[in-house]
């Protein structure tokens, strides 16, 4: 780079920089020097800005090498600074002022929410079973999240699924106006927090071809009373496998597999029919009540029942695998959508559900 006045003015102010960097003795020192050569007002910044009136090729030569010695001083200074610091330490041994073997002040660690910890558990569970993890959308359309899980607007079964529905943005189905096409089409396009994690079914299968073994963990969101088992928040994790001469064999072994897994081999699991509109057939799964001996009718958790019901399954239904593309007669598939709060509770016999987003710390550090 040949020498142009800037280019002496840099050189000049680069070797006054550094004496009084090392010149200055303490944090004040350092702070004047830091506020006065790099700072706003700086005397580098003042020339990083007069660069801007230069040829450009000018600029671009002595621009590198001013901020080159911009990215220099910073690292001096940081380095001048622990130095000090090294030197008032050894200062302050020297006089007795500091002993050094008191232990040190503990640092406060944070944890993992249970919550968190049980949905990794899950989730390596079935990576080790061969799923990939996907994610997917909390604000959802009706039409993923009901229409096309085959549960139109005037369905029985949109009972089972309270919905927050997002006003602003879209709006809930309004029943009242028919249940013609153009009705279904409007209701379609209403926005909502998803009341479960299903909906990725349909999402994963519009944009994939079988074979498919997909677990999606993900938050869900019901308009609902909060108890023992039940909050307006929860968390799921959704499995889907599609391919060639997938059978409700395959189902139950996977779901052995994962009980085994997660609660131990002595657990006992119940799996007993259900009812969801995107299955055929479905089922339930529950396991062994931990909370009472299985037939305490004041018991919170089962209510006498003698089980806690951790997810919902089935095999999909051939119109959800034909609506996706899928040839139904040659593909089929099996799917489930599990709770991951009430397995936590299961694993650590927690016995009301509403602790885990209580935010009290008395509760969450025992894990
Ligand atoms: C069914 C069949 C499939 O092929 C795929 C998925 C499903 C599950 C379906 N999408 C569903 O959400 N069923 S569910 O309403 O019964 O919820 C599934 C699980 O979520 C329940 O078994 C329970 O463990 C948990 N759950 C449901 N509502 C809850 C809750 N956990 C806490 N609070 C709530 N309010």
């Amino acid at each position: 780079m040949t020498t142009t006045p800037i280019t002496d003015t840099i050189t000049t102010l680069a070797a006054e920089a550094r004496a009084a960097l090392d010149a200055a003795a303490d944090e004040a020192a350092l702070e004047a020097w830091r506020v006065g050569v790099l700072g706003r007002g700086g005397s580098l910044t003042a020339v990083l800005r007069s660069l801007a009136g230069l040829e450009p090729e000018t600029r671009r030569a002595v621009g590198a090498a001013a901020n080159r010695l911009r990215d220099e001083l910073e690292a001096a200074l940081a380095a001048r600074r622990e130095a000090l610091g090294a030197q008032a330490l050894a200062a302050q041994v020297a006089a007795g002022a500091l002993d050094v073997t008191l232990p040190g002040r503990p640092l406060r660690r944070g944890g993992l929410h249970p919550v968190t910890q049980t949905l990794r558990v899950i989730l390596d569970a079935f990576t080790r079973m061969g799923f990939d993890t996907v994610e997917g959308p909390e604000v959802e359309l009706d039409e993923y999240n009901f229409e096309r899980l085959r549960i139109p607007a005037d369905h029985p079964a949109r009972d089972m699924w309270d919905t927050f529905w997002l006003s602003s943005l879209g709006a809930a189905p309004d029943r009242s106006a028919g249940s013609g096409a153009a009705a279904r089409d409007r209701d379609a396009g209403a926005l909502l927090l998803r009341t479960h994690t299903s909906p990725m079914q349909v999402r994963y299968m519009e944009q994939h071809a079988p074979p498919i073994r997909i677990a999606v963990p993900g938050r869900c969101y019901r308009y609902e009373a909060t108890d023992a088992t039940h909050e307006w928040m929860l968390t799921q994790v959704e499995l889907l496998v599609v391919d060639e001469g997938v059978s409700m064999a395959d189902l139950k072994g996977t779901l052995q597999e994962f009980a085994r897994q997660i609660f131990g081999a002595q657990t006992r699991v119940l799996l007993r029919n259900s009812y969801f509109p995107f299955v055929e057939p479905g089922v339930e799964l529950a396991v062994s009540c931990f909370a009472c001996p299985g037939d305490d009718p004041a018991c919170v958790v089962c209510r006498g029942s003698g089980w806690l019901e951790i997810m919902g399954a089935g095999m999909v239904h051939p119109e959800i695998l034909a609506a996706a593309g899928y040839d139904a007669e040659r593909v089929t598939g099996f799917a489930a959508g599990m709770g991951v709060e009430r397995i936590a509770m299961l694993r650590h016999g927690i016995d009301d559900i509403r602790n885990f987003y209580a935010n009290d710390l008395r509760f969450l550090r025992q894990f």
